[in-house]
């Protein structure tokens, strides 16, 4: 028989007890008292420890104590369990709706005293903003009822329990239940009363709950309120006092829609909130509200009657060291980020953010897709058998959920569509949440990207799809048959507006590709832009062995089942560093765009409304990489959607350098998530006189030849390299091999059209099969002729036929000493390459090389398919700086298109290279690195690479693409490295 506590962790409604309706989560003058706090606390193995511990005389000495709000498996180092890492695995086995009995459960007490004067409030409500999974709640002893619904918020009625003075409120938390089913997002397992809690004092004649909805139509707003009160309440008197608005409503009969004229709009570019009150003796409400209307027309999804693009992220609440525990002034600082980076918008994946987040998406400006808390994707492994998504026991549970979503947070205008959840296949709960929500909230459409065919929701989205379906889904060809859909299906889709909700998969080093998808976005007005998956990395701060603090990510705290480093995703560091796609994403998604003409430059405003008042232009020219000339670009205001032409400033042209022309829009004024002076977006114009590359001289004189050999600075014995400016080197040696990004270990399936990758194997493991990391080398020949030497090589793998032939050329010419290499590939090689390219390894000796400066592509690394964000200058790093620290180290720090590069020790140049482009232009780029591809790639984090006694410089004639293959299409075949034959020429030589 079952017993009613395995009913009640296997329950699939959403609790019993929790007040319904739900409602606003308001800023409110009614008394609260928060909760959070030290708690006592106990955790137990299994569900079914006693329920003595709820009574109020429960002596709870011998428990610990916990903070709230915090994950337990967070604290007390491991002392209450470790966190688990999962993406669509269930961790847990697939026995809906039971869960183990190994279910970890933590009691919490705690003490408070009731305010006095409490006693004369109508009702004393205790709030719940976020409890992982499912818990239940006591006051006094007496039970208050129970909820599910992680992160959504849950209210309980307490007054008949709560008595003045001393009060003791006790939960019962359990990791496991059947709501584990419908939250299986990728993220850590996090268990606890992770949000706050607080106890409310609703005042006799209070103010329940409150929407004002607002529109705004051609320079007019237009308010819609909507109010929840007993008749006792009123009048209640609405005041916005910047818009002279004061409006009584002498009974509930009086609350009506009025108008407001002269009103500036709400949008993301300029989020213009006016401070509302609504309020009687009781109570007052205040609330900032902003203009704005959502509208979807035809395939195009409008805010105030304008396209709106998403230049959006993924946004999950994620920490270091607090989880998904909310802190206020980080939130702050990572949405000021987003906004210094272009990003636009925000999809709460995959459920709400703690309810202050919405105030900051209002004040600073984010379109914002707000996720309702649902994900079951673990039925997947199952094909759908069971999926509660279908389910009708379960239809209560999903309705709850998406009432509480949209209730708590319907006053915000930020929320332009309400996301049903995410990854849990299709079915009719999930229509019967769209139903639900179009009849409650006729302003906002309704999106789920589980609904490939269309049938409940308002826009059609996506995710990962490749540039050339994105394509097919921009234009009306409907031979293009769209995912999951007939021809019929298809049709439908294309009449709606289109959003990748989640896209270039941001895992490791890339993802490549994002202009090429927001060129579509600019083509096709169907397209609506997207969101990059993701903001940013879940690493957990944890201590290495050795002590060494790094990362954690999946596998790390022992789980039995996880996924690895899955969950380091973000163009943000776990650390809170933005990674070189962040810059990426910034300079391809810019607002204002330049394109040069002749003596002008046409500046474009491609904003949703704003025009281009906030920002000042400047330019300057560099000849070399030095700074030669700059100024302010005299440029009118442009309007939102519209160009200008502005003349350019003469270019002083040098006749044997580079010369380049930058141009910048940056702030005319600081702004809450920037200074005065950021730069917003950029471009760079080439106007340098073309010089011819030296030609090779041919040699007809070579002779066998070894010995000892000094060429300028090379020193060579039996036709190896052994000294390079009084320095002890080693190579250079031909490296096809970089350590693999997470993209090339990917294997989606997702392989795009004319791409030769193999569906379902990763590149890296194509390239281990060849051997690419182990590669040997023969030494064919040397010969001499005069002031040169010439060394040949046949470089191949063990058991492999495949091969590639190495010529160097060393020669000594007007006191210039060149090496050009020659790089033949047999027949036969079948898969790209990751790079090609040549090896230097420098041994520390004395005086360790520990700096680079460089003439070519910078400041950042940059790859074919990621290339936006850099732009031509003379730049300077250390090593360290040189590399990007990813969760799981990986290739990194490839500076493209070099010229001229220093290779300094303490600050002083100890060898320099200047970098000579092949016969098609192309330059070669670099990697200057304490390690080599092969120890990089055997290290799982940051901490497992061995101590390093040498610098190594590879000079890369090319490398492989970045692609997004970790979730998604591979490198575009024209930004992947076939075998191909290269050359490399570079002149090296002693600092000057
Ligand atoms: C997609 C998920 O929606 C998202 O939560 C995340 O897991 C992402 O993948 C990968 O990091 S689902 C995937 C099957 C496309």
């Amino acid at each position: 028989m079952p017993s009613e506590l395995s009913d009640l962790v296997s329950d699939t409604t959403p609790g019993r007890g929790a007040l319904r309706p739900a409602r606003s989560w308001l800023h409110s003058d009614a008394p609260s008292l928060s909760l959070n706090g030290s708690w006592r606390f106990r955790l137990s193995p299994t569900a079914s420890a006693a329920e003595d511990f709820a009574a109020e005389d429960f002596d709870d000495r011998g428990w610990d104590d916990m903070a709230v709000p915090s994950h337990w498996v967070l604290e007390g180092d491991g002392a209450y369990g470790r966190p688990i890492y999962t993406n669509v695995q269930f961790p847990f086995p697939i026995d809906p709706p039971y869960v183990p009995g190994e279910n970890p459960t933590g009691d919490y007490r705690r003490r408070f005293e009731l305010p006095a004067g409490w006693t004369d409030a109508e009702r004393v409500v205790l709030r719940f903003d976020g409890v992982e999974s499912l818990f239940r709640v006591w006051v006094n002893g007496v039970e208050a009822g129970s909820a599910s619904g992680s992160r959504l918020a849950h209210e309980f009625d307490v007054t008949p329990m709560v008595r003045p003075g001393g009060n003791v409120v006790a939960v019962r938390a359990h990791q496991w239940s059947a709501a584990s089913y419908v939250e299986d997002q990728d993220q850590w397992w996090l268990p606890g009363i992770f949000r706050d809690v607080t106890l409310l004092a609703r005042p006799v004649a209070g103010i329940e709950d409150l929407w004002l909805r607002t529109g705004f139509d051609s320079g007019r707003g237009h308010i819609d309120p909507e109010v929840v009160a007993d008749a006792a309440a009123f009048p209640l008197t609405l005041r916005i006092p910047e818009l002279g608005i004061e409006q009584v409503w002498a009974t509930a009969a009086d609350v009506a829609p009025l108008d407001v004229a002269e009103v500036a709009p709400w949008s993301a570019e300029r989020p213009r909130l006016y401070e509302a009150t609504v309020s009687n003796a009781a109570e007052t409400i205040t609330q900032r509200v902003g203009f704005r209307t959502v509208e979807i027309r035809g395939d195009q999804f409008l805010v105030n009657g304008r396209r709106v693009v998403f230049h959006g992220v993924n946004r999950h609440e994620t920490h270091p060291e607090r989880g998904r525990v909310f802190d206020e002034e980080h939130a702050r600082e990572d949405l000021a980020l987003m906004k210094r980076f272009n990003v636009n918008a925000i999809r709460t994946s995959h459920y709400p953010p703690h309810p202050r987040l919405l105030d900051l998406a209002d004040e600073l400006g984010f379109w914002v897709v707000l996720e309702c808390d649902l994900e079951t994707h673990g039925f997947h492994k199952v094909d759908w058998a069971g999926n509660p998504s279908d389910d009708p026991a379960w239809r209560e549970a999903y309705l709850d959920r998406v009432r509480r979503t949209v209730e708590r947070d319907k006053n915000h205008p930020s929320i332009v569509i309400w996301s049903l959840g995410n990854e849990a296949g299709t079915g009719s709960n999930l229509a019967a949440m769209s139903s639900w929500v179009h009849a409650r909230d006729a302003g906002r459409p309704v999106h789920y990207e589980g609904d490939h065919a269309g049938e409940y929701t308002d826009v059609y989205s996506r995710m990962y799809a490749s540039v050339p379906e994105t394509e097919a889904i921009g234009t009306d060809d409907s031979r293009v048959p769209l995912l999951n859909c007939t021809p019929a299906q298809g049709a439908r889709q294309r009449t709606k507006p289109f959003l990748l909700c989640e896209y270039a998969h941001a895992m490791g080093n890339g993802p490549g590709a994002f202009d090429q998808y927001e060129a579509l976005v600019r083509e096709h007005p169907r397209l609506h832009g997207g969101f990059v998956w993701e903001w940013r990395d879940h690493g957990i701060l944890a201590k290495a062995p050795d002590g060494t603090l790094y990362y954690a990510y999946g596998g790390d705290f022992g789980e039995v089942v996880h996924d690895g480093n899955f969950v380091m995703d973000g163009m943000v560091l776990s650390d809170d560093t933005p990674t070189p796609s962040l810059h990426e994403f910034k300079a391809v998604v810019q607002p204002v765009t330049f394109s040069f003409e002749g003596d002008k430059v046409a500046v474009t405003n491609l904003r949703h409304s704003a025009d281009t008042s906030d920002l000042r232009f400047r330019w300057r020219v560099e000849h070399d990489g030095t700074l030669v000339e700059s100024g302010e670009l005299e440029t009118p205001v442009v309007a939102a959607g519209a160009s200008e032409w502005v003349p350019l400033p003469p270019v002083a042209v040098a006749p044997d350098a580079e010369t380049w022309l930058t141009v910048e829009a940056v702030l005319a004024a600081g702004t809450a998530w920037a200074p005065e002076g950021h730069v917003v977006a950029t471009a760079q114009l080439d106007r340098s006189v073309h010089r011819p590359v030296p030609a090779v001289r041919i040699r007809p004189d070579w002779q066998a030849d070894t010995g000892r050999l000094t060429l300028g600075v090379a020193e060579f014995a039996d036709g190896s390299l052994v000294r390079l400016a009084g320095r002890a080197v080693s190579g250079p040696r031909l490296e096809l091999f970089r350590a693999p990004t997470d993209n090339d270990e990917g294997a989606s399936d997702e392989v795009d059209d004319g791409d030769a990758a193999v569906p379902g194997v990763s590149n890296a493991d194509l390239w281990r099969r060849d051997g690419l990391h182990r590669l040997t080398s023969r030494r064919v020949g040397v010969e001499r002729a005069g002031d040169a030497l010439r060394t040949l090589d046949k470089v191949s793998a063990a058991d492999s036929a495949l091969f590639v032939m190495v010529e160097s050329v060393w020669t000594l010419d007007g006191g210039e000493l060149e090496l050009r290499v020659e790089i033949e590939p047999s027949s036969g090689w079948r898969t790209v390459w990751p790079r090609v390219g040549i090896r230097l390894s420098l041994p520390d000796g004395t005086a360790p090389v520990d700096g680079a400066e460089w003439f070519g592509l910078g400041p950042l690394e940059s790859y074919p398919d990621s290339l936006r964000a850099v732009y031509t200058g003379r730049f300077s790093s250390s090593v360290r700086d040189l590399a990007v620290d990813y969760a799981r180290p990986q290739e990194t720090g490839h500076r493209s298109e070099l010229r001229e590069l220093s290779l300094t020790s303490g600050g002083t140049e100890v060898l320099r290279v200047v970098a000579l482009p092949d016969t098609r232009g192309r330059r070669p780029g670099f990697v200057l690195s304490r390690h080599t591809p092969q120890e990089i790639a055997g290290a799982g984090h940051p901490y497992e690479l061995p101590a390093s006694g040498t610098t190594h410089l590879h000079i890369d004639a090319a490398q492989h693409g970045l692609g997004s293959r970790a979730c998604g299409p591979d490198v575009r075949p024209d930004f992947a490295l076939r075998p191909e034959s290269r050359t490399l020429r570079l002149r090296i030589s002693a600092p000057r």
